[in-house]
């Protein structure tokens, strides 16, 4: 079946509009009724996959929304779209590329061809390359131009080749060598590679230029600022680069033109999306932190969720699952929001890794016929570690007055124990669940003698839907887990929605559109303005300001 025709148009299919007649029939339906009325409803709204634990019962979904939402997913050609990713077809229609994350951690007897090429050979042949240098690194063999050892890793990227690498060298930190400091420059902000680079020595600090286009403006700017930090530290001699500088890139050409020796280029491919290539060589940095055999775990990890993904049922398919959830909260119920809120600090960067993986894929407004859609696509992700946000944010999620469908995420255990830390923080987690499903009713309230007048506000209306994941612990498998859930979740909303998950022209526009008012900034003499009169204004402004008095 062809990926770019679904038999009718979204909301003419029957699951569609049996769903929007259902919505409205169940809309006020309560949480607590739900759970009074069937008392297994807590077992049996829950699936399993590989290490994830998922518990969707807190939705505001009957078994009559599922068994709707599973018509839909078949409606809309779910299973072939799946096994079109799976076999190297060309799904990403406007870049006209394949779509192959899954091939990145694919086992090395596995065979996924692109273009009537296999491409697991070329996937390993990478990673092995990875892990002998990783190896060179973290045993001090490979040593700076001056001979000293390599104690400081800096990787420079932005975007897809920045969230995830940070995300993960942040999940995985337990596990990593301490005695290598890890740093992360993006923005374009000199601020972020002067904080990174002012306590280090040149002589010991190792770049990892990470883009997969190597002309991204940010991370050329900050590469030719990391040179020189090199080059003036170490005396100037340009050859100190081969030693000092290392890329991660699709494009051979341009690494060679900056300087770094095309031998010291890790590669990967087309069909790599940016925000799906954490498990590529731009997962170096995470690889040179915990070691080719945790990042072989990782790879593992994300391999089962695959395995899972393509294989499952999907009744009880985790990512099936979370992703249908997602559209019932998005388009019926009108939830323009999604807090993920791991109750796990290590995971302090996963809901900005998400907010990528998410919104930059499923942030659309055209089918991938180029129509206009007439339903919301993607929500708004964001979110911060838990217990942190119970003492901000979540007072609105509590009783505000906007839907927020929560995603929970917590361990069993922690990995470095700490008294009574642990018990405490998952007493938390289950109590907002719990608070946000049931909240408290009027009577419950005045049951407390609360006076009459603050009865109101002391109210909790529930029926605030969430999700818990909850997995033994936080180990490199479990992470590659997660973020294959989130992954294939993203896949299934932009199936649905019939849309091109794997570009982002709005990004690319970014790109070109900084680099026209760039010369405008810098040129010596006034230039001709040609923008509408407030970004002129601001211009001049500008200019203006900057000139010393
Ligand atoms: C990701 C996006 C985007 C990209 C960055 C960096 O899917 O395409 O975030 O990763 O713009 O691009 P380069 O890796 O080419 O520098």
């Amino acid at each position: 079946m062809s990926t770019k025709s679904v038999s009718k148009p979204l909301t003419q299919r029957a699951a569609w509009k049996a769903l929007g007649a259902h919505c409205k029939r169940i809309s006020k339906l309560h949480l607590r009724k739900l759970f009074a009325a069937d008392a297994q409803r807590g077992e049996k709204l829950t699936a399993q996959a590989a290490g994830l634990f998922l518990d969707y019962s807190k939705n505001r979904v009957t078994e009559k929304t599922l068994k709707l939402l599973l018509q839909l997913a078949d409606e809309s050609g779910l299973r072939a779209k799946i096994d079109a990713m799976f076999a190297g077809e060309k799904i990403n229609v406007t870049e006209n590329r394949a779509v192959l994350h899954v091939a990145l951690r694919a086992p090395r007897d596995a065979k996924i061809f692109v273009d009537g090429k296999n491409v697991v050979p070329e996937v390993h042949a990478v990673l092995d390359k990875m892990s002998a240098f990783s190896d060179r690194v973290r045993r001090g063999e490979w040593k700076g131009h001056t001979g000293k050892r390599i104690k400081n890793i800096i990787n420079v990227g932005i975007g897809g080749s920045d969230l995830g690498p940070v995300m993960a060298y942040e999940a995985l930190k337990h596990y990593s060598d301490r005695s290598l400091t890890f740093r992360f420059v993006s923005n374009v902000d000199g601020i972020d590679f002067v904080e990174a680079t002012h306590d280090l020595d040149p002589a010991e600090t190792l770049f990892i230029i990470s883009s997969k286009t190597f002309t991204t403006l940010e991370t050329m700017t900050n590469a030719q600022s990391a040179r020189d930090w090199t080059l003036n530290g170490l005396g100037g001699d340009a050859k100190a680069v081969a030693k000092h500088f290392v890329a991660v890139s699709t494009n051979a050409e341009k690494v060679s033109a900056f300087g770094i020796d095309t031998a010291n280029m890790f590669g990967f491919w087309d069909w790599v999306g940016g925000r799906y290539s954490m498990d590529s060589a731009i997962g170096l940095s995470t690889m040179l932190a915990v070691g080719p055999d945790n990042f072989g775990k990782m790879l593992a990890g994300f391999h089962a969720l695959d395995e899972h993904f393509r294989t499952a049922p999907f009744a009880k398919n985790l990512p099936v699952l979370l992703g249908l959830l997602a559209v019932w909260n998005n388009d019926f119920l009108g939830a323009q929001t999604v807090a993920v809120l791991p109750y796990e600090q290590y995971l302090k960067r996963f809901p900005a890794y998400l907010q990528q993986l998410t919104m930059e894929s499923n942030g659309k407004h055209v089918t991938l016929a180029g129509k206009h859609v007439n339903y919301q696509t993607s929500p708004v992700y964001w979110g911060e570690p838990g217990t942190n946000g119970q003492h901000s944010f979540y007072q609105l999620i509590h009783q505000g007055t906007r839907l927020i469908p929560c995603d929970f995420i917590a361990f069993a255990h922690a990995l470095t124990p700490l008294g009574r830390h642990h018990d405490i923080l998952l007493a938390n987690v289950f109590a907002q669940a719990e608070a946000l499903a049931f909240g408290k009713t009027a009577d419950e309230v005045k049951a407390e003698k609360v006076p009459a007048a603050l009865v109101p506000h002391k109210v909790f209306e529930g029926n605030r839907p969430s999700n818990t994941i909850l997995a033994e612990k936080l180990t490199p498998e479990i992470l590659g887990q997660l973020v294959a859930l989130y992954e294939h979740s993203v896949f299934v909303q932009g199936a649905i929605w019939n849309i091109d998950s794997f570009d982002q022209w709005g990004v690319e526009l970014g790109k070109v559109l900084a680099q026209r008012i760039v010369p405008e900034l810098e040129s010596q003499t006034a230039p001709k303005l040609k923008h509408d009169s407030s970004t002129n204004n601001l211009i001049r402004r500008y200019r203006k300001m900057k000139t010393p008095a």
